[in-house]
């Protein structure tokens, strides 16, 4: 009845239709009934509006993968406070992950992945699954057969380490010391992303205390030799940058054994007050899971016990991370998506025809006005004089707004008719102040802070778990070029800069690549409506080959889909894979932009969403089409397969009244600018009187649905 999910895996890419492939299919499709797209786009809306919490926000569950139900479950046996029924819900979402073949993914469909098969065999261990029962034979003779303990990444071992199933000799330094390195040499706890500084920080100071707690039950069963469960490796050589870092973590080793008693103290207490400032209001560290968990253990370390302000307020934290299922499953978020999902809400009902003046977005718009962050955070650091004004992805995160949900926030925000306009100029100008702070010296955005392009961070040993730096990347560029357009300022040097930049970032192929979301498509699909956005015309070289690109990968079923491991294998996958929902929309949006409404291409796509779509006005999405870090960690957003699609089938309907992407015929809008080569023409501000008529476009297409609904403001 619904998603195309057909469960194959195949290795090669299936093949993708040729744009000029006749469609001899003589059974009418969906779109040529706008009646039941009509119909699509109003299911959708009345299911969105309906998942919207009281208070204004809106969180689909964000789903990872089960390392961290295991490290949860080890953090506990570790404090010595883990319970029974904690224990026995986590096993049981853990249980109902393992594959057939006894391995664990780390996304679905994914390879087998031997660091999640390790944490979560010890997790339910942990539970009490007994080594000779069948799914935990057949996990560990799968982990042995590629490697055993030894094998699998740095934090596994850790993990591991701190119950003596690991030797902390085994395992890459990190000296406390590192604190006090200052912001200009390399390697200082700013050269890295905040992702990452937030959990080397605390994981200093628990490799400095290299804490054994009594191990419940051996693990020789994960070791392809348990005499010898630590094989030596052999040293790259020096003159390559692997052998370098090889050879500085030898030198730190050496230095760790000298370290003078009071520096290294003085290390230690730096390091615990670093991570107590960090602390956020609900407890938790950055709104993500992995930070939480090494600075409780790193805290309590130091001496802090758990009934302690700030460990009690961590713990109760985590706690707040979970999602339970309907069979007592508990999953653990890695965190959480409010702002993100909310700012995406709110322009998928926009786009959708619901007037800005309904109730629901009003209280969205007022739920985001109160989250905007009104204080420093790490940012100031490379901008100490730039004014706060962002928004961060999560429900508490004041240290680490990000510059993706700024632009985003604002762009929902200008959606809404808020009856205090004051107010909601006033943050708006804030945020895009902020945002435009926040340039890169390239031209680009990255997603939490300014520059953080050193090329060593990702070359520690200690660093193998995915991506340390945070350099500018297309798709928060295309966000918040997209984002300034629409306030008015295309012209704005810093704006035609971000234009530069996202030109010189296309790939020959057409696309853009996608750092925070799977993959060219979701690149392509942001930028190409945030060029446009900003002045290009439709005829533009760049955007006529992104819109050649979409087509040569669309589906025969005339979706959109891209498998992750596009990641690893770019010109096999680029484009490729099984058509999803979020996927389909994003390219969607990127024709619809580009002018292309008309189309075949479009049509079969936005019949792919009609055909696809579930009684209850969703979609099924089981891929992960969210990135956390290209290839090793990825994000399956649970409201990615409505929000999107919801905008795209609003766009295809109305057009979006701010970017004027109506759809009109292409020739009219290429006089725009006749010297698109020269960068985009000068933009007003939208008047007043613009954004009034614009609002009553919208307003009368919302009455319009009003009336089939019996809904509406
Ligand atoms: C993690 C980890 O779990 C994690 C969790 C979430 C993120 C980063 C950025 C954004 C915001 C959202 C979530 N946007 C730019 C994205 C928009 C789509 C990153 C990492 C895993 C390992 C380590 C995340 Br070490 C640290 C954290």
């Amino acid at each position: 009845m619904t998603a195309t999910t057909d469960g194959s895996t195949g290795a090669v890419p299936p093949r993708a239709a040729s744009a000029t492939d006749e469609h001899s299919d003589p059974t009418p499709r969906a779109v040529d009934d706008p009646v039941a797209v009509r119909r699509a786009a109003l299911r959708a809306t009345d299911r969105l509006l309906s998942l919207q919490d009281p208070q204004g926000w809106w969180k689909g569950d964000l789903e990872t993968n089960v390392t961290m139900d295991a490290e949860d479950l080890l953090l506990r046996q570790f404090l010595g406070i883990r319970d029974e029924a904690t224990t026995r819900a986590a096993a049981l979402f853990i249980r109902g992950e393992q594959r057939e073949d006894g391995t664990w993914a780390t996304f679905y469909q994914g390879p087998s992945d031997l660091s999640a098969t390790v944490e979560a065999y010890v997790a339910l261990r942990l539970a009490g699954d007994a080594p000779d029962e069948p799914h935990m034979a057949r996990a560990a003779d799968w982990i042995r057969s590629r490697g055993g303990i030894a094998a699998a990444r740095v934090f596994t071992r850790i993990w591991l380490a701190l119950f003596g199933w690991w030797k902390w000799d085994d395992l890459p330094e990190v000296p406390p010391e590192v604190i006090y390195v200052p912001r200009w040499f390399p390697l200082n706890i700013y050269d890295f992303g905040c992702w990452a500084r937030q959990t080397i920080v605390p994981l200093a100071i628990v490799s400095a205390k290299r804490p054994v707690r009594p191990a419940p039950f051996p693990l020789d069963e994960l070791h392809t030799d348990p005499a010898d469960p630590c094989p030596s490796r052999p040293l790259a050589p020096v003159a390559s940058w692997d052998g370098v870092f090889q050879r500085l973590d030898k030198v730190l080793r050496l230095y760790q054994r000298v370290a003078p008693g009071p520096l290294r103290s003085a290390a230690m207490r730096s390091a615990a007050r670093w991570i107590i400032e960090r602390q956020e209001r609900d407890g938790c560290w950055g709104g993500i899971q992995p930070p939480a968990v090494y600075s409780i253990i790193a805290l309590h370390l130091l001496g802090y016990d758990l009934d302690h302000p700030v460990l009690r307020a961590g713990l109760d934290s985590l706690d707040r991370f979970t999602v339970w299922g309907p069979d007592g499953s508990r999953m653990v978020e890695a965190c959480q998506s409010p702002v993100w999902d909310t700012c995406l809400a709110t322009i998928a009902l926009a786009d959708a025809g619901v007037p800005a003046d309904h109730p629901q977005l009003v209280r969205a718009a007022e739920w985001m006005l109160g989250e905007q962050i009104d204080r420093p955070g790490d940012w100031s650091v490379r901008r100490p004089e730039l004014a706060p004004g962002g928004w961060a992805f999560e429900f508490h995160n004041d240290t680490y707004p990000d510059i993706d949900d700024t632009a985003e926030v604002v762009l929902a925000l200008r959606r809404v008719a808020h009856p205090e306009t004051e107010r909601l100029e006033d943050s708006i100008a804030r945020g895009v102040a902020w945002s435009l702070g926040m340039q890169s010296r390239d031209g680009g955005w990255g997603a939490f802070d300014v520059d953080n392009t050193s090329p060593f961070p990702n070359r520690l040993p200690f660093c193998d778990f995915g991506k340390v730096i945070d350099p500018p990347s297309a798709d928060v560029t295309a966000h918040v070029v997209e984002m300034l357009a629409v306030e008015g300022r295309a012209a704005d040097p810093g704006t035609r800069r971000g234009v530069d930049w996202l030109l010189a970032a296309q790939e020959s192929g057409g696309a853009w690549f996608g750092r925070w979301g799977v993959n060219y498509v979701y690149g392509t699909g942001s930028v190409v409506p945030a060029l446009v956005a900003a002045g290009l015309p439709p005829a533009h070289p760049a955007i006529r080959r992104a819109v050649a690109w979409l087509e040569s990968v669309q589906n025969d079923d005339g979706g959109w889909g891209e498998d992750l491991r596009s990641y690893r294998d770019a010109p096999g996958w680029g484009g490729r894979g099984e058509s999803t929902a979020s996927q389909t929309a994003w390219a969607l949006l990127a024709l619809l932009a580009a002018g292309e409404r008309d189309t075949k291409v479009t049509e079969r796509g936005v019949a792919w969403l009609v055909e696809t779509q579930r009684e209850d006005g969703s979609w099924d999405e089981p891929h992960f089409t969210g990135t956390g870090f290209p290839w090793d960690f990825s994000i399956n957003y649970h409201l990615y397969r409505l929000v999107f699609p919801l905008t795209a089938l609003g766009r295809f309907l109305h057009g979006d009244p701010f970017a004027n992407r109506t759809g009109a015929p292409r020739a009219a809008r290429t006089g725009d600018a006749p010297d698109a080569g020269a960068g985009p023409p000068p933009r007003r501000a939208p008047r007043p009187t613009v954004v009034r008529a614009a609002r009553s476009l919208v307003a009368a297409a919302a009455g319009r649905i009003a009336e089939r609904t019996g809904k509406g403001g």
